[in-house]
């Protein structure tokens, strides 16, 4: 569990780089060692998932109300040395993918979104690798903005497979985690190793569209208590904590 400590050293940290601070009430996750990393296939049966906790994607940042059958969702995190890895499982009564191209509107059609600081800096993000948000499409790519501003696929970041399971479906992802440092199109940019104790920023959403022109609900992990509620593809300072722990 997070100590005040901890927490301490987390705002002392936010504050020391001047970075704009993390909202109030930020979810604090825990992330197991996974003696094994998951197979990333869509079956959720590998042990390491049995050792993480479900936390629920559930604060409505966009659309109307909704039912349950309409959306629903829930993920856990594991850690490797080289990957960070999660699980989610949604349901949502149509699987919806207007925009073919996936730099296109991608926020538009249904979409796993991935906020990831790897640094718990906060801060803006939406013009540079500060944070990523990688907008997870049904065809398991992975776009966000890129430094010259322009959507990019930075699929060669993410493994991610999903099947459905009856009414539900499980999405598995494997995901290199980048520094600010990341430079777009360099052939030198280098994964971090990740280590026990580490604190990044974590933040999970789902955009659901049934067939409207656009997103009819944008669904997240994290409250948003002032300001426009659908930010975090621009600050992180709305992500939670994310510790990387033992796997007991
Ligand atoms: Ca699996
Ligand atoms: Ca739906
Ligand atoms: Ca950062
Ligand atoms: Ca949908």
């Amino acid at each position: 569990m997070f100590s005040r400590a901890t927490l301490l050293v987390l705002s002392m940290a936010a504050g020391a780089v001047g970075a704009a601070p993390h909202l109030d009430g930020r979810s604090l996750y825990e992330a197991p060692f996974a003696a094994a990393a998951p197979v990333t296939d869509g079956i959720a049966d590998d042990p390491a998932w049995g050792k993480a906790q479900w936390r629920d994607i559930n604060y409505r940042w966009l659309g109307p109300e909704y039912a349950d059958t309409d959306f629903s969702g829930r993920f856990k995190v594991v850690w490797t040395e080289d990957r960070l890895h999660i699980v989610v499982e949604i349901v949502d009564d149509i699987l919806f993918d207007s925009h073919r191209d996936p730099l296109v509107q991608y926020w538009d059609d249904d979409c796993l979104e991935i906020f990831l600081d790897e640094d718990y800096s906060g801060g803006n993000h939406q013009h540079n690798h500060n944070a990523f948000a990688y907008h997870m499409s049904l065809d398991n790519r992975a776009i966000d903005i890129g430094t010259n501003g322009e959507a990019q696929d930075y699929s060669h970041h993410v493994e991610s497979r999903w099947r459905q399971h009856g009414e539900m479906i499980v999405w598995e992802l494997a995901i290199d985690i980048y520094d600010s440092n990341y430079v777009d199109g360099s052939p030198d940019n280098v994964p971090v190793k990740l280590q026990l104790g580490k604190v990044m920023g974590l933040m999970i959403a789902y955009c659901d569209n049934d067939g409207s022109e656009l997103r009819e609900n944008f669904v997240g992990s994290e409250s948003v208590p002032s300001g426009p509620k659908d930010r975090g593809w621009i600050d992180a300072g709305l992500f939670g904590a994310l510790e990387l722990v033992e796997s007991d």
